[in-house]
């Protein structure tokens, strides 16, 4: 197999976020990973990378944002064992239109067909192509030929175009995490804007999606917004094409499959079912987000609780509910609907000694997450729309005893590789709360054999595959325009 690192001098990665936090303490400065699906996935593909025996292979290179109050202590590189970051430091007035603004008050809700929650401020749009101008002065100041730049999401649309315009030679790939919605959606948006957001992610050589559906949605706007001719899967432009395609992001398998059998965890899961002394236990783990469909899951479950009255005292929901852009004000109103909406199920079916939904709003660490995944009967993964959802594919990984239902919304991206889930409509509660039924009756073999062929997908379809197949597309693609433009 040809190993894309093998032709290259680096990879430098660019994202929104660093894949660790700068804390300062009183033995100086320590690093903490950051969660997130971005940053679980490449960092897996990182670890691999770093951990490779070949000298040759050089650290990846890392840019991303940096709080300002971290400035005294890191105005340029510094590094752990897997990456050498580069912090971009933005000032706050901008940073806050760009990021609680242009990218959480603009392009998240419409990404994920909440228009409505949409905010269309003019200075957004101003603040973005500022940070976008501060990401590539960065980049350009540390790029060397040869190198792969792999731009990551919708936080940095403008940034192939504009790196693509100060180095035409470079060779770029963007991924993008989210939802790509059809021109429908496209369409609110000012021209101007959509315009310079679809031609600034032209600037990559090769531009991966989760799905063939947001593939075949950004190509739908490609024709409606910059009319531009498509040849085979690829946009071709005046001087150069570019190539589009699936690249359906997982995980690491193995570290999945194998850390869930530690003795921690083990440990761990052991007191979770001795403390909720039920039969069964039901879990889902996302970010505050209203994209997550939450209060739909919620609603669903009181059904199944209202229509089987036999199963009250028998099973707990247990919702972990990871705090996340809680200053914005849609945020603030889900965790408000969502905390009522549990205070009103409980009070509605609890007793002293049986509580129907534990629910927290916290961050797990690692250990507690593999404990909930492989202590649970069933897992509840239902958003409204997401790009792909990595926990589901978490929970499957870690089910080495085959045991466990998923249950998924077709909302998500990775319904499309997990059939074997019960797949149903997040907003359609009868049909939640008929799944869950299911889910708590379905027999060992069932279970079993549904489990099985999810792991297999995974096993097959995990992130070094991701990360190798995106990588080999652009490298490749690069190579190939360059030699193009040279004869
Ligand atoms: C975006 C897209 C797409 C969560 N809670 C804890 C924790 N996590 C980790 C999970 C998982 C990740 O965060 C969440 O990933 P998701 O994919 O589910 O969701 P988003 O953060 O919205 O990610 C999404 C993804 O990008 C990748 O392209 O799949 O559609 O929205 O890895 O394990 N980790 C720990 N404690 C927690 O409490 N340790």
């Amino acid at each position: 197999m040809h190993n894309p690192n093998e032709t290259l001098k680096r990879l430098i990665i660019v994202a929104y976020r660093l894949p660790f936090s700068i804390k300062q303490t009183k033995d100086g400065v320590t690093l903490f990973q950051n969660s997130g699906g971005l940053v679980s996935a490449v960092l897996s593909m990182a670890e691999r990378i770093s951990q490779s025996s070949d000298e040759n292979v050089p650290k990846i290179h890392w840019i991303g944002h940096c709080d300002n109050h971290l400035k005294t202590i890191h105005q340029s590189a510094f590094e752990n064992e897997h990456f050498v970051a580069h912090p971009v430091f933005v000032d706050d007035d901008v940073h806050q239109a760009f990021y609680e603004g242009f990218c959480n008050d603009l392009i998240w809700p419409l990404f994920h067909y909440f228009p409505s929650y949409a905010s269309f401020q003019e200075n957004y749009f101003d603040a973005y192509k500022q940070v976008n101008t501060r990401f590539l002065e960065e980049l350009t100041s540390i790029i060397e030929p040869g190198d792969l730049v792999w731009i990551h999401d919708s936080q940095l649309m403008l940034l192939p175009e504009m790196l693509r315009q100060a180095v035409p030679d470079a060779t770029i790939g963007y991924f993008f995490h989210i939802p790509f919605p059809t021109y429908e959606i496209i369409k609110l948006l000012p021209r101007a804007w959509r315009q310079a957001l679809i031609s600034g992610i032209l600037g990559a050589d090769v531009v991966g999606f989760h799905t063939t559906d947001y593939v075949q949605h950004f190509m739908q706007n490609v024709s409606e917004v910059l009319a531009l001719p498509i040849i085979d899967q690829r946009v071709v432009l005046a001087n150069r094409s570019v190539s589009v395609g699936d690249f359906p992001i997982s995980i690491d398998f193995t570290k999945f499959n194998e850390r869930s059998q530690d003795e921690s965890v083990l440990e761990t899961r052991a007191q979770y079912q001795q403390l909720l002394r039920v039969n069964k236990i039901i879990i889902s783990v996302d970010r505050l987000d209203y994209a997550k469909g939450i209060t739909y899951r919620l609603q669903g479950y009181e059904r199944f609780l209202l229509q089987n009255p036999g199963w009250r005292n028998k099973v707990t929901f247990v919702m972990t509910v990871v705090p996340s852009r809680d200053k914005i004000g849609h945020y603030q109103e889900i965790k408000r609907e969502i905390e009522e909406t549990v205070g009103r199920i409980n009070g509605l079916f609890g007793t002293i000694g049986w509580r129907p939904i534990v629910y927290s709003y916290l961050s797990l660490t690692f250990t507690e997450l593999l404990s909930m995944y492989t202590a649970c009967d069933v897992a509840l993964i239902t958003p409204i729309r997401d790009g792909m959802n990595l926990v589901c594919k978490e929970f499957v990984a870690s089910r080495w005893d085959n045991r466990g239902v998923l249950i998924l919304s077709e909302l998500a991206g990775a319904a499309q590789e997990l059939p074997d889930a019960l797949i149903i409509n997040p907003t359609d509660t009868q049909e939640v709360a008929t799944a869950i039924k299911n889910a708590l009756t379905m027999l060992p073999d069932e279970q079993a054999l549904r489990m099985k062929k999810m792991r297999q997908h995974l096993q097959n379809h995990n992130v070094f595959r991701w990360s190798h197949n995106f990588l080999a597309a652009f490298a490749a693609s690069g190579e190939n325009q360059r030699s193009d433009l040279a004869t």
